[in-house]
């Protein structure tokens, strides 16, 4: 074998071992590099006679092609085992199925808060909305509740850090009655608003939680009268609970922003909870000395108020009968309102 085809074969076997591009390419320059084997050849051609040089250059030539053949095929194979690698490191099965986005839902509560909304808009009801860090003023003062009323006491209202210009305590708001303090006193009448929204009160059992949800309405114009309360909020509850079939009833009962006030009643003619009188919601005509709060003459102006806890409409409504199930977020109770 020629010192030539000796080159050529180790060339081979070597390019073949190599595993790395990098490696490869320092292998090729001791072949075919300025002091590689086969320039080395080249570099003893002068000394031949022109015949044997000829036929040596020839074969040198021959053996560079060979070589750089060989060293391509190499690079290939090299180039498609990396990219064979990252393929498989890399590797997505889209034939696998979607994770997907699971599909949110309104929280019952809210869905409630919403059509109630809509039916009040629907007969002219403006919607009102309002800090839930209260003043004095607003949360209590304005609505005629006396100085020594238990709900100004600490054991009832969260009060927070903080006071008003007064020097008065901030409060979270135990109704939603400052909303629409706040509304009657940047309207002119017809003052016809309701507010809904989060309330708070230092009360948690199974019945009662920390935070809760009401929805007040105010109606005040020249000639608002107690019948007009008892149609709005008949109309009202008929809408909501979508049935005629529905009595309401008023009971006799007190509190210090109406008079007279009443305890508001209701009972379904058919299912579930067809014949007993539930309790819904309060009422009465505006007080006298809210209206004046309000910046308005008593003598002229005249309405009424209601006061109704969207968690107890949720309940009746989808026949739901534990008040803790709205706040512990258990999808497979939510789930049920997608
Ligand atoms: C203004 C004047 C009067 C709102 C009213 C009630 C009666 C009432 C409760 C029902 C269940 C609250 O969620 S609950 O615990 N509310 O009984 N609320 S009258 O009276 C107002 C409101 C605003 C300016």
């Amino acid at each position: 074998m020629s010192d030539v085809d000796a080159i050529v074969i180790s060339a081979i076997e070597e390019f073949g071992r190599i595993t790395d591009a990098d490696e490869l390419e320092r292998v090729k320059a001791r072949f075919l590099g300025k002091s590689g084997s086969l320039t080395a050849l080249l570099k003893t051609l002068g000394t031949l006679a022109p015949d044997a040089r000829r036929e040596a250059g020839a074969r040198i030539n021959a053996a560079k092609d060979r070589i750089e053949a060989a060293l391509d095929q190499r690079r290939d194979a090299l180039a498609n085992a990396a990219l064979d690698a990252r393929l498989a490191v890399e590797a997505l099965d889209v034939s696998l199925p979607g994770r997907g986005r699971g599909l949110g839902g309104i929280h019952p509560v809210i869905r409630t808060w919403q059509r109630i909304e809509s039916i009040f808009n629907s007969i002219g009801f403006d919607v009102a909305d309002g800090p839930e860090i209260e003043t004095d003023w607003y949360n209590f003062t304005a609505l005629n509740n006396p100085e020594n009323h238990p709900a100004r006491s600490m054991q009832d209202t969260f009060y927070v850090e903080g006071s008003d210009a007064g020097g008065l305590p901030l409060l979270l708001r135990t109704h939603t009655s400052p909303m629409q303090v706040r509304y009657a006193c940047q309207h002119q009448p017809p003052i016809k608003v309701i507010a809904p929204g989060r309330t708070y009160r230092v009360d948690s059992d199974a019945t009662h939680s920390p935070m809760f949800h009401q929805v007040e309405g105010l109606w005040i114009d020249e000639n608002v009268s107690f019948a007009d309360l008892k149609g709005v909020y008949t109309d009202f509850l008929r809408k909501f609970f979508e049935t005629d079939a529905l009595q309401v009833r008023f009971r006799p009962s007190y509190f210090p922003f109406t008079e007279p006030s009443a305890e508001i009643d209701m009972m379904f003619a058919s299912g579930p909870q067809k014949g007993r009188w539930l309790e819904i919601s309060g009422a009465g005509q505006v007080h006298p000395a809210v209206v004046r709060n309000f910046g308005l003459d008593p003598e002229r102006y005249i309405g009424f108020a209601f006061g109704s806890g969207l968690e107890r409409l949720s309940m009746l409504r989808y026949g739901i009968d534990d008040l803790r199930l709205f706040f512990d977020g258990d999808l497979r109770f939510l789930q049920q309102f997608r």
